[in-house]
């Protein structure tokens, strides 16, 4: 090959090598920019709910991420349970507790996750509607502990605005123009909920929070393409919200299992 041939190759090559940098830079952009999100931001449900709770700001420990239910939330029914995840390795004896006035509604004991990440305790089933605060005391392996605190509500008044489909053991939900329709339904335990994704893009089913996914993690799809569906058989009563980890800001719903 002549040296100008060579030259041209070697130019090529390096264009290339930059062009790959740069596709791979702006995709990994936009993959992680986000705007973080206020804790009291409303979310769809509260704004529909015109909550009349207030709710002090939380306190969040030493590698806190997220929680389910979300700070300042207005819940239709109880939660079945109470989810935080940190970026750090949790360790005994972390432990949750939900309190509503002077009464504890945390029952069983505080469960680390297996990869260690979130934190979670079962809720009574019966717990009334009302103003609840989590506190919660996050312990690491080098046995230090932070406590951090947040709070939402339930108020089952508002389980009027949701979609009745207690008639039907199978239900479909459509996930159509980036919206699960219908959004907030209340099923019978024991239903089985097949979402069908609609659109043209892929969607995903993925529990609360985002993007830790861990509030009732057997609820998580896979992506789901054009046609694509995936369903979910939900035995335990209370109340689920979920999202689409690709739209999380505007892809948001709640099932309310009675
Ligand atoms: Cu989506």
């Amino acid at each position: 090959m002549s040296q100008r041939g060579n030259i041209l190759l070697i130019v090529i090559v390096i264009l290339v090598i930059i062009a790959g940098v740069i596709f791979l830079f702006t995709r990994n952009k936009a993959d992680t920019t986000r705007i973080p999100l206020p804790l009291n931001q409303s979310n769809s449900e509260d704004s529909e709910n015109q909550s009349t709770f207030s709710f002090v700001n939380p306190k969040k420990s030493a590698h806190y991420e997220s929680n389910t239910p979300k700070h300042g939330s207005t819940l239709v029914g109880v939660p079945v349970n109470v989810v935080i995840d940190f970026n750090f390795d949790l360790a005994k004896p972390s432990s949750i507790s939900i309190m509503k006035e002077t009464a504890e509604y945390g029952v069983g004991e505080t469960k680390i996750d297996v990869n260690k990440l979130a934190m979670r305790r079962d809720m009574n089933p019966n717990a009334p509607d009302g103003l609840y605060t989590v506190t919660y005391n996050a312990c690491w392996p080098d046995g230090s502990c932070h406590d951090g605190s947040f709070q939402f509500a339930i108020d089952s008044k508002f389980s009027a605005n949701f979609n009745d489909m207690t008639d039907q053991n199978n239900v479909t939900i459509r996930m159509s123009g980036n919206t699960f329709e219908p959004m907030n339904i209340i099923i019978n335990k024991g239903t089985k909920v097949t979402w069908v994704n609609d659109d043209s893009v892929e969607h995903f089913v993925n529990t609360d929070s985002h993007p830790a996914h861990t509030y009732e993690p057997k609820q998580n799809s896979q992506a789901l393409s054009y046609g694509d569906s995936y369903s979910y058989t939900f035995e335990k009563p209370g109340i689920y919200p979920y999202h689409c980890s690709a739209h999380e800001r505007v892809m948001k719903a709640s099932i309310l299992v009675r």
